[in-house]
């Protein structure tokens, strides 16, 4: 065996020795860095004999990549017995008791879901799911938000990295691509609410990158701007728990609707207290509209004989609405003395004929 195959050899015995990242970075240093044994070695290659070099570059290039390839190789082998030792660690068993100390409770946002999913579900709805990772065609583009629209850039949309054919998925920014692929898959009428967790980046007092919003859509041959009102106005009574409301409705733009609105809720702030329904205050809750005719037809319904209405809730807010939860961040620290005080208990399921909230 020649010296320098031995000392390959000797090399790589070190290499599949090193217990840890940092001794296998040590041995590549002193191997393959700047002053390292092989380096070193190749450096010697230009003060060779031609006849010389012929015959020990290609010995030394060998036993660079040789080494390369079994750092490399070692790098994975103890990555991946890290992941298993802490896997290994964080396993977790779930059949033990529950311990008395820890009492866990339902989530203000699980709560206002469920007793959203209650009114709606009471007045015939059924609830619709799609997935949170998205086209870019089921977020925007059916929605009648076409590319360059500015309404796209006030999504703040995740985007992940290019797909080989070109295609970006996204996170969704609204659970509306859900009412897009029923409507692509049931024939009307339908009447669907679509609850669910969506994405923008942005981040503050008032916003979460990940947050929950219900939407609904009602599509048949009559629905009309008077039935979106009269379906509001009952879901607010009976979200709020209260016998009248005050609700106004203002003219605005989205672009998947036509003619559209904003719907405010008559309150009164005294004392650091809001109460909904009544005073001379007003507080935004939700927007809505008839569905634009493009949109319809994008989604394989003929905007001649169908239309329909839809609205967008806000879940977070409103459930900090109705439960006097002054910070939005709160919702997702996870820190259990929070939910002690905000949670509910896990069996008082949401229904209208037994109480929303109780
Ligand atoms: C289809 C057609 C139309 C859903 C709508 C809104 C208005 C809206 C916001 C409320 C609070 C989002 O979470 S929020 O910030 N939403 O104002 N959403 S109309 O319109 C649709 C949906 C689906 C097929």
């Amino acid at each position: 065996m020649s010296d320098i195959e031995a000392q390959t050899r000797e090399m790589l015995r070190t290499v599949a020795e090193a217990g840890d990242m940092a001794a296998l970075e040590a041995v590549r240093i002193s191997v393959l860095g700047r002053k390292g044994v092989l380096t070193e070695l190749m450096k010697g290659l230009g003060s060779m004999h031609a006849d010389e070099r012929k015959v020990m570059g290609p010995v030394l290039n060998g036993a660079k990549d040789e080494l390369t390839a079994a750092i490399a190789a070692r790098a994975q082998a103890l990555h991946a017995a890290a992941l298993d030792a802490r896997l290994a660690l964080e396993r977790i068993d779930v059949s033990l008791p529950a311990r008395p100390e820890i009492r866990g409770a339902i989530h203000p946002v699980s709560q206002v879901m469920d007793e959203v999913m209650a009114i709606f579900g009471d007045m015939g709805f059924s609830v619709a799911e799609g997935p949170d990772i998205e086209s870019d065609f089921y977020n925007f583009t059916a929605l009648n938000i076409p590319p360059e629209h500015p309404a796209r850039q006030m999504h703040d949309t995740f985007y992940f990295n290019e797909k080989p054919g070109g295609e970006r998925l996204l996170l969704r920014t609204h659970t509306s691509p859900v009412q897009i692929r029923t409507m692509e898959k049931s024939k009307p009428p339908l009447r669907i609410i679509a609850p669910g967790r969506t994405y923008r980046c942005d981040s503050d007092m008032t916003h979460t990158p990940m947050f929950h919003q219900v939407e609904g859509l009602v599509i048949d041959e009559s629905a009309h701007m008077g039935h979106l009102k009269g379906c509001l106005i009952e879901f607010c009574k009976a979200f709020f728990e209260v016998e009248t409301v005050r609700m106004r409705f203002r003219p605005s733009h989205f672009p998947f609707t036509e003619p559209s609105a904003e719907v405010d809720i008559g309150c009164r702030r005294s004392g650091g207290e809001l109460r909904i329904g009544e005073g001379e205050d007003w507080l935004e809750i939700l927007g809505c509209g008839m569905v634009h005719p493009v949109v319809l037809r994008h989604s394989g319904i003929d905007p001649e004989k169908y239309q329909g209405f839809a609205f967008g809730i806000g879940i977070d807010r409103l459930a900090m609405l109705k439960y006097g939860i002054p910070d939005l961040r709160d919702f997702f620290e996870a820190d259990l003395r929070w939910l002690q005080h905000y949670g509910f208990a896990a069996l008082d399921i949401p229904s209208l004929a037994g109480g929303l909230s109780r």
